[in-house]
């Protein structure tokens, strides 16, 4: 306010904010070389599925070329790609592990 008679107070907030932070899409992508079984250890390991839901999502990447694994906050997502590529590399298969805004 200035204390005349027009309002100049900035107006610091209208409703209250709710803004969640964004979500990642963590996705595993096909290829030719990477032992169906190892998918599912690393689906079973990192994502906490069971076997089944392990061996559906590696179904759908070997179909479809790709699936999303799971649904993270940056942080948690940009770990789990981490820790996948990591596992990946020191068993010298070719499976990538990806991350993209929802
Ligand atoms: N396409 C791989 C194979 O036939 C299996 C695979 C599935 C690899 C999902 C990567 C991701 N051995």
């Amino acid at each position: 306010e200035d204390g005349g008679d027009g309002d100049f107070g900035v107006v610091l907030e209208t409703r209250p904010k709710t803004k969640r932070p964004p979500l990642y899409k963590v996705m595993l992508l096909n290829d030719d070389y990477t032992p169906m079984e190892f998918v599912v250890h690393v689906l079973e390991r990192f994502f906490g599925l069971n076997h089944a839901q392990a061996f559906e999502i590696m179904l759908t990447v070997h179909k479809k070329g790709l699936a999303v694994v799971g649904v993270f906050s940056f942080e948690v997502a940009e770990t789990k790609v981490a820790q996948v590529m990591d596992f990946a590399r020191r068993h010298q298969h070719p499976l990538q592990c990806t991350m993209e805004k929802e």
